[in-house]
């Protein structure tokens, strides 16, 4: 349990937020279901959707995003998928808003850098995780659940191509939830990027070992560890009280039934590298292009180890910020 003053000192900051960015604009709309949850301080869980519209074919895309959705309100939150759509910021989407996001397939993947960019145009994207972050943050909502974040690219010390999301993760005080870092990035300098932003790292549960999405161990060791829902939001608490300003990254390993199909992922993943450079594919474009050869290279596998993770995310996340409304009720 936090102390009530340190509860006090969080509630204030999120309802300051709230009072100051939770306003719907002609830029941001907060749908009515994740404003009244927030209004009556019960859980939210944020979702991004770039995973939709970039991360996985129709109609896998869908029906994973509606499962997920259906994991949170199960586990007693309210989940608050972000999008873009015809350019206004949705924190909250409807079942048609989320179909429009799945079957549209002139949908671009937003980041932090691209917002202007869609809002002035009128456009309709998937959040990646950067610009999700931005927009559940000024929602006032703790929480977002994602399958996983983007890093630095192997290489990335001539290329820079180093993700927005970790940036983000530095400058916004959020808690992303996730499997980790995939393999086609290179983990270790990602860990190094994260700790110089100041982002407090930690694995959930048994292991310290940080997780590369399809497989639970990257090899890597997380600067910490957290087991259960209450002690994963006693770490978000303190980090919101502390008024840092910096986010949390917690990674959750993918349940140990799903890990053995991650050798046979791993080698189509090394085959996709290689294809993708030598295509010439690079920037935005790269992640959305492995994940599709990997799936074909895997014949649905990774699809389904992807799903898999994605919908224990959910379960997890949403336990955290159960436990987290708790703490600070
Ligand atoms: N990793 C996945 N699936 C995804 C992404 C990452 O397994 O869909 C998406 C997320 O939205 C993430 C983004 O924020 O890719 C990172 O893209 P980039 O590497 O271009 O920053
Ligand atoms: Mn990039």
């Amino acid at each position: 349990m936090l102390t009530r003053s340190s509860a006090l000192i969080l509630r204030r900051g999120i309802t300051t937020y709230q009072s100051t960015w939770c306003k719907n604009d002609s830029l941001f709309r907060v749908h009515p279901s994740v404003s009244q949850a927030l209004a009556e301080n019960k859980p939210v869980v944020a979702l991004e959707s770039t995973i939709i519209t970039h991360g996985m074919p129709y109609p896998h895309n869908l029906s994973t995003a509606k499962e997920v959705e259906a994991i949170v309100r199960a586990e007693g939150a309210t989940p608050a998928t972000v999008g873009v759509i015809e350019g206004k910021v949705h924190v909250g989407l409807s079942p048609e808003e989320l179909d429009h996001l799945a079957q549209c397939k002139s949908s671009l993947k937003v980041s932090r850098r691209d917002l202007p960019y869609v809002i002035s145009k009128g456009l309709s994207g998937g959040t990646t995780v950067s610009a999700t972050m931005i927009a559940a943050h000024r929602a006032g909502i703790p929480v977002f659940v994602t399958g996983g974040i983007g890093g630095v690219h192997r290489d990335g010390e001539n290329s820079l191509d180093i993700s927005a999301d970790l940036t983000e993760l530095g400058r916004t005080p959020i808690a992303v939830v996730s499997a980790g870092i995939k393999s086609i990035l290179d983990i270790g300098r990602t860990l190094e990027f994260l700790e110089t932003h100041g982002v407090c790292v930690a694995t959930y549960g048994k292991s310290k070992n940080f997780p590369a999405f399809f497989s639970p161990q990257s090899g890597f060791t997380s600067p910490c560890q957290v087991s259960k829902p209450a002690e994963a939001a006693k770490l978000i608490a303190s980090a919101l009280s502390l008024g840092l300003q910096s986010g949390v990254l917690l990674a959750v390993p993918i349940p140990e039934e799903h890990a053995p199909a991650g050798q046979q992922i791993e080698e189509a993943i090394q085959a996709a590298v290689t294809e993708a450079s030598a295509k010439g594919i690079t920037g935005r474009e790269v992640t959305p292009f492995i994940l599709q050869k990997v799936n074909e290279l895997t014949k649905g596998k990774s699809l389904q180890a992807n799903i898999a993770l994605i919908h224990n995310n959910a379960r997890v996340g949403s336990q955290i910020a159960c436990a987290l409304s708790k703490q600070m009720n």
